[in-house]
């Protein structure tokens, strides 16, 4: 593959909701460009952009993919990210090395709540876009009623720079707004020809439009437009990429991917109107662990400097990172250092890569795009530099996981290896997490859905070969008192010789929530000793560890020890322990023990048709309402909610909104179980016991 300086270098996300039609679009791309002879579909699963079998299975993108095309003397290196929402990780990790957005909007539903979303993601990332209408041949397409859904979500910063000459079965061609050339589809040709007379009084509204835009976002063009009632091409074109640059402007532009219309004005507005590789503030280097900025531009003198932006694994090649190069070059025999682990790494397998096409290269130049594979250190989002320049890149904050499951292997032998292999596959996607639970002790699996979650099952046993079974997460409930109560541990044996003797006094109480545990001592005169003293706290907190109730931990209690007694010869630590035990039991059976549960604080964005059904869904679950909004027809719900009625809150979440909601939620506090809930509780963990 050429490597071309940077201003010949273009890095674009394709982003939208989920089949709107980026990948389609992505091999129109490698059609027309003439870097595949023959297109393939995602229905059929043979794209060069989807190519897992994960992603084959489900006829949709899950991972991000990085797709370079040749286009006249330019290199665009096209990332196409998945729309389905529990991937969004892959969106934001491309939109960060990217300097330009296409954001598709499908011709017949329009704007969605995943097109929100990745919206979201564009104005975080602050990068220039343009949206495309896209599958404009499509029955039901229909550009003026995307365009006014694109209007209503995101503002009159989008204006039409194509656009179509009919839609639907009769979408054959489009006129640009900026040239003022149209085309017409015929039979497999293609005719340029003038402004059509059907069109004249379309072309001219959005051409005024534009012009208008262009100038509202210049002085000196808005002078010139005032002065002359219109702009020179020349002129028009000025502003606009200035525009772009800025995001006052997003262009809007239309395509069918299945006959290849508007495919190629796409590609030339990529290379005309979007920018070169540039930094802006949130992506200047800075010297490590401090706020000095080393690198504010891409800049091939400088030695070399990059961001890891994806770590994949490849079962036959390894682990491979893909690496935007921001200053110097990226060589295949450097040492380079990782800023983040402070680890030196050997460079020898460089490679650019189209989908799962790797070809060897012995350099990648400052903007550029390629991928290091078996470095032993180097994860998604680390910096990588020459270890005489360091320089370090930010990266992203990633959301709580939404869902768990419990993993057990399938086949008893692969229990060593399921711990490992899960974490291997955790190097791929930063929104999978793996943790024992403390209490449970269950392996847990935490991430965005549940499609996730099953994916990353998938790819375990797929890249690692560990088949597991999921299983639902056992809940960590603890125990706690509401009251407050005495009692009296007195433990003693005299077995001939040496016997054994400690004795005490305490009074529990209930803390605050959260505070765990306080232990007083309010011995005086020597009734107990003061080296048994530690002892009495150490018999509570292990008694502590299982509780009366149902054996989960006993929190949030407050431990007074007022009296007791000792024997000169037959007391011991020991001896004091069980004491302290036996008198801790009683007293918690005495002061109301209670159940606690952890409730999770969500925050669910439905659109508002679904509102209703969100609400009363949310009271069957126990769940407390803390607010709700509304912004552009979406309804954004915030609420405590157990954790216990929220385990398969993302399978439900799509089934009420078919797939149009989403959520995020976070572990806000605990609270009481209420006493029925609690007694089932109870009753099942005895039973599970009993049958141990
Ligand atoms: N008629 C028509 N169908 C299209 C067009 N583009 C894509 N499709 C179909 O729309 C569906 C989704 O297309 P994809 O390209 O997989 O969409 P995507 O945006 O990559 O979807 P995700 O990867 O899930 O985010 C597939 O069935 C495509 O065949 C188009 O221009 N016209
Ligand atoms: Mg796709």
């Amino acid at each position: 593959m050429k490597t071309l300086e940077p201003s010949k270098i273009r890095n674009v996300s394709f982003v939208s909701h989920s089949g709107a039609g980026k990948t389609s679009l992505v091999e129109s791309m490698l059609f027309v460009s003439k870097t595949i002879d023959k297109k393939g579909s995602t229905d059929k699963g043979n794209t060069v952009s989807d190519f897992e079998p994960e992603e084959v299975k489900r006829h949709i993108s899950i991972s991000t993919s990085l797709i370079p095309i040749f286009w006249k003397d330019y290199k665009i290196n096209i990332l196409d990210t998945p729309g389905f929402l529990e991937f969004f990780a892959e969106v934001k990790g491309a939109l960060r090395v990217s300097e330009g957005a296409v954001v598709l909007v499908d011709a017949s539903s329009g704007v969605e709540v995943g097109t929100e979303r990745v919206w979201e993601f564009v104005k975080e990332e602050e990068i220039p876009a343009c949206f495309v209408v896209s599958r404009m041949d499509r029955e039901n397409a229909n550009f003026e009623k995307a365009l006014s859904s694109i209007r209503d979500f995101f503002g009159s910063d989008a204006v039409p720079l194509i656009l179509p000459i009919g839609q639907g079965q009769n979408f054959k061609g489009f006129i640009n707004l900026l040239t003022g050339e149209a085309k017409i589809f015929e039979g497999g040709n293609v005719k340029e020809v003038d402004v059509p007379d059907s069109e004249k009084e379309k072309f001219d509204m959005y051409r005024n439009e534009l012009v208008e835009k262009v100038a509202e976002n210049d002085e000196e063009l808005l002078d010139k437009y005032l002065n002359e009632g219109d702009l020179s091409p020349e002129d028009i074109k000025k502003g606009l990429k200035e525009g772009i640059k800025n995001k006052v402007i997003f262009p809007v532009l239309v395509s069918s991917s299945v006959s290849d219309m508007g495919t190629e004005e796409i590609l030339d507005f990529i290379i005309d109107e979007f920018p070169p590789p540039y930094l802006d503030e949130k992506r200047y280097g800075k010297k490590p662990n401090s706020d000095e900025v080393v690198v504010d531009s891409i800049d091939p003198e400088k030695p070399f400097s990059g961001l890891v932006f994806k770590t994949f694994t490849d079962p036959f090649v390894g682990r491979i990172n893909f690496v935007k190069v921001y200053t110097g070059k990226l060589t295949s025999d450097m040492k380079v250092l990782n800023i983040d682990k402070d680890k030196e790494e050997r460079v020898s397998n460089l490679f650019f890569i189209r989908g799962k096409n790797q070809e060897k290269t012995d350099k990648i130049l400052a903007g550029d795009m390629g991928v290091i594979a078996k470095l032993n250190h180097t994860l998604t989002g680390d910096t990588l530099c020459d270890s005489n320049f360091k320089v370090k890149y930010d990266w992203l904050k990633y959301p709580e996981p939404v869902l768990s499951y419990a993993v057990e292997p399938k086949r008893k032998e692969d229990e060593d290896r399921l711990s490992t292999a899960i974490f291997r596959l955790t190097a791929d996607d930063p929104t999978f997490i793996v943790e024992r639970n403390d209490v449970t002790k269950q392996l847990l699996i935490k991430g965005m859905g549940a499609t996730h979650l099953q994916v990353m099952v998938e790819k375990l046993a797929r890249k690692f070969g560990v088949e597991v079974t999921l299983g639902k997460p056992e809940i960590a409930y603890k125990e706690t008192i509401k009251g407050t109560a005495k009692a009296e541990g007195k433990y003693k044996k005299q077995t001939g010789g040496h016997g054994q003797y400690g004795h005490c006094f305490i009074e529990i109480s209930p803390l605050e929530r959260g505070k765990e545990f306080e232990f007083v001592d309010k011995i005086f005169g020597g009734a107990i000793p003061k080296q048994y003293i530690p002892a009495v706290e150490k018999g509570i907190k292990e008694t502590m560890k299982e509780g009366i109730l149902a054996g989960y931990p006993v929190v949030d209690v407050k431990v007074v020890l007022y009296d007791g007694s000792y024997h000169p010869v037959d007391s011991s630590e020991l001896a004091f322990k069980i004491a302290a035990s036996m008198a801790f039991k009683k007293a918690m059976a005495e002061a109301k023990p209670v159940l606690l549960e952890p409730v999770l604080e969500v925050e669910i964005r439905v659109p508002e048709s679904f509102l209703g059904d969100i609400i009363s869904d949310l009271n069957t679950r126990r769940g407390k309402i803390l607010g709700m909004d509304s912004e552009k027809g979406i309804s954004i719900i915030r609420a405590l909610v157990p954790e216990a009625e929220m385990l398969t809150y993302g399978l439900d979440l799509a089934s009420l909104t078919q797939g149009r909601g989403y959520f995020t939620a976070r572990f806000a506090k605990y609270e009481e179980v209420p006493a029925r809930i609690a007694e089932e509780i109870i009753r099942r963990k005895k039973s599970e016991e009993g049958k141990e």
